[in-house]
């Protein structure tokens, strides 16, 4: 979230894959051909020809939930802009527990070393019965779906991602909560051998974040486990993090391990930091600056091009009466 030295989409010309490509294959998966498109990129793999090395690094062919994927696209979910090219998004990601370098492949590179098994996900705080769940058996309880989804970084910059995951309503009813549960907090996992940023003091972790009940029932408010139609590579927030596709991207938290329903609302890693730029809410919103820069508009990370920026991300039919009775609270940041 610092002062960036390079723009993420100054890409050499190569690195971007036309729409066209991922189109077609989609289509392709759709006319039943889903097996040799998978035994090709497995081949690919393994043989070390994915153009991009990083991102075949990542790559979690050995996932014990592959079988899931891909999973029926939802089709109320749908963009007026194109699928951001894969090789651009699995390249340059905001996941600071594998450093603040985005550039040359560093995040995903190191990203690809965290063993994604074995993965146990906390449940626990205001719930009928706290627990430790395998996050195997966690997705295998969920009806997963691809979504499109637009994506908007605090940084002024977007993409447009197929997700794969469930509702995160899905996952509170699974919980359990109890009537004093007020607010939904995510943590992400703490190991510093596997991810160095974590040596890093400057960062209160774990990573953390939360949203409202309300938030975290309403149907838009996503769990990923997967992207472009397989198990997500670790970069992308393995293997389970959020997607609030109406706030700002450091909201959707990644890699989860715990996740606590609490009375009192959570104080993100970010807020911690820098509570006067990062608040609870942060709802995307265009004419609200960040104190530092203009929020009207953003750079599309896959076209390069600049659009303006929309309430809410688009997305304010689904979400605005989330906050039409909330008075004095700084929503948009
Ligand atoms: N644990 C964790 N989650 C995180 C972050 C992070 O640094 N650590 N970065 C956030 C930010 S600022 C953004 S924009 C998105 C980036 O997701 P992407 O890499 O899939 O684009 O992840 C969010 N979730
Ligand atoms: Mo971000």
């Amino acid at each position: 979230m610092l002062i960036r030295r390079r723009p993420r989409w100054h890409l050499p010309e190569s690195a971007a894959t036309p729409e066209s490509v991922y189109f077609s294959r989609r289509q392709a998966l759709g006319a039943g051909v889903g097996l040799a498109a998978g035994l090709a990129g497995l081949g690919a793999l393994l043989t070390g020809t994915d153009p991009a090395g990083a991102q075949a690094a990542g790559d979690p062919a050995g996932d014990p939930t592959r079988d899931l994927y891909p999973a029926p696209r939802n089709p109320a979910f749908t963009l007026d802009h194109p699928v951001t090219p894969e090789d651009i998004s699995a390249n340059y990601n905001n996941f600071y527990e594998f450093g603040s370098d985005q550039m040359n492949y560093s995040v995903a590179r190191i990203a690809a070393k965290m063993p994604r098994r074995p993965w146990v996900v906390k449940i626990d705080g205001l719930v009928e019965q706290p627990r430790e769940v395998g996050i195997d058996d966690i997705i295998r309880a969920m009806k997963l779906e691809e979504r499109l989804y637009r994506h908007r970084c605090v940084e002024a910059w977007s993409m447009a991602v197929p997700w794969t995951g469930f509702p995160l309503k899905d996952l509170v009813a699974y919980a359990k909560p109890l009537s004093g549960a007020k607010y939904v907090r995510f943590e992400t996992f703490v190991n510093p051998k596997v991810a160095p940023g974590q040596n890093r003091f400057v960062y209160p972790w774990p990573y953390v974040d939360g949203v409202t009940m309300a938030e975290a029932t309403n149907d838009l408010a996503f769990m990923v486990t997967g992207v472009y139609g397989k198990p997500a590579p670790n970069q992308f927030g393995a293997p389970l993090r959020l997607a609030l596709p109406w706030k700002y991207g450091f909201k959707s938290v990644k890699s989860i391990v715990r996740i606590s329903f609490v009375a009192e609302r959570p104080v993100g890693l970010w807020e911690q930091v820098q509570g006067r730029e990062y608040g609870f809410w942060a709802n995307v919103n265009p004419a609200v600056p960040h104190p530092r820069w203009s929020q009207a508009s953003e750079r599309d990370i896959g076209t390069g091009e600049r659009r303006p920026t929309v309430i809410y991300n688009g997305y304010a039919e689904e979400v605005a009466g989330l906050y039409k009775d909330l008075k004095g609270e700084s929503l948009f940041m």
